[in-house]
C-alpha cells in the first residue's frame, strides 16, 4: 500500500520553503503527502519586508477531528516551522494520537540559524520546540536550534567532533531515538550532517563542499528529502547522504544562476533524479 506522510507547516506563498518544498519533494519520492497548513504568508519572514500573515491555528482542531472520523493513517507525521506556543500544544496532541498508531514522529525544530532565533520567536517558543522534540522519533535541528533546546551557549564555528557527539547524545537524551544534526563542519570547505542512532550508539557523518552565502529554505529541503528517504526504508547513512547531495546540488544550481537566494534554491531541476532513487 502507498505510504502517507502528514506534514504540518506554514504556506509561504513565495520564497521556496516549508510546504512549498515539502509537498513536491515527498510526493516525488512516491509518498502521498497530506498537509496541515498552520498559517499563510505572502513570503517567508527571512529577508522580505511587509509580508502578510494569516494564522490558521483555529482550523487545526477541526481538520484533525475530521481526519479522526476518517481513521486517517500515516506512516509519518512531519512538523517544520510553526507559528506559536499554542500551535505547539495542539501539535503535541496530534503526536500523541499518531504515535499510538505507530506513525514515525519527525520534527524539524525550524526556528533559528546562525546563533539567532528567527524574528517572532523567543526562548519560551524554543523550549516548546524542545518538548515537541522530546516526543519525536527523529529530529533534525541545526547547531543553533540544538544549543537553544539544550540551553547551552552557541559555539559559532568553534567546536570539534567531541562537542558534536556530545550534542547528539544530549539531544537524544531528551527522547528521540535518532538525531540528525545539520550544518556540521570540521573544515572550512566541507559542511554536512551528523546522524546519531541510540539503538546502536552509532554516529554517521556525510559532507559535501561548502558553497558561499546564505540560501533560504535549504533546511526544509534537507528535512523533506531526509524524511522521504527514511519513509522509503532507506538506512540512515544513505538517507543523510541523499538529503545532503540533493540540497547541495540545489544550492549549486542557484549559486551558478546568480538568482537572489531569498527566493530559495532550485530544487525543482533535481526532482526527476531524486524520484528515480525511489523507483
Ligand atoms: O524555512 C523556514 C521558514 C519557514 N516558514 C517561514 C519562515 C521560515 C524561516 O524564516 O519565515 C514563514
Amino acid at each position: 500500500m502507498q505510504k502517507r506522510v502528514i506534514t504540518i507547516q506554514d504556506i509561504s506563498c513565495v520564497g521556496r520553503c516549508s510546504l512549498t518544498v515539502a509537498l513536491p519533494i515527498i510526493s516525488a519520492a512516491g509518498i502521498e503527502t497530506s498537509i496541515l497548513p498552520t498559517a499563510i504568508l505572502s513570503t517567508h519572514t527571512g529577508g522580505f519586508e511587509g509580508y502578510t500573515f494569516r494564522d490558521l491555528t483555529d482550523d487545526i482542531e477541526p481538520i484533525v477531528d475530521h481526519w479522526k472520523s476518517l481513521s486517517l493513517q500515516a506512516a509519518a507525521v512531519y512538523t517544520g516551522y510553526l507559528g506559536s506556543e499554542h500551535q505547539q500544544k495542539l501539535i503535541a496532541d496530534i503526536f500523541t494520537a499518531y504515535k499510538a498508531q505507530g506513525s514515525l514522529i519527525f520534527v524539524d525544530p525550524a526556528m533559528a540559524d546562525n546563533g539567532q532565533l528567527y524574528p517572532a520567536f523567543d526562548m519560551d517558543f524554543a523550549l516548546g520546540m524542545r518538548d515537541l522534540c522530546a516526543m519525536a522519533d527523529l529530529i533534525v535541528p541545526n547547531i543553533t536550534e540544538a544549543t537553544l533546546m539544550l540551553q547551552r551557549d552557541y559555539p559559532g564555528d568553534d567546536y570539534d567532533q567531541e562537542y558534536i557527539e556530545d550534542l547528539l547524545r544530549s539531544l537524544s537524551d531528551l527522547g528521540p531515538g535518532q538525531v540528525v544534526l545539520t550544518g556540521v563542519s570540521f573544515s572550512f570547505d566541507r559542511i554536512g550532517a551528523a546522524a546519531y542512532t541510540r539503538a546502536t550508539d552509532s554516529i554517521d557523518y556525510y559532507f559535501t563542499n561548502r558553497i558561499d552565502g546564505y540560501y533560504h529554505g535549504t533546511g526544509d529541503i534537507y528535512s523533506s528529502a531526509l524524511l522521504a528517504a527514511i519513509v522509503n526504508d532507506t538506512p540512515i547513512f544513505d538517507a543523510i547522504k541523499i538529503a545532503c547531495e540533493f540540497t547541495f546540488e540545489s544550492i549549486k544550481r542557484t549559486y551558478a544562476s546568480g538568482e537572489d537566494p531569498k527566493y530559495g534554491v532550485d530544487f525543482e531541476s533535481g526532482l526527476g533524479e531524486f524520484a528515480g532513487l525511489f523507483d
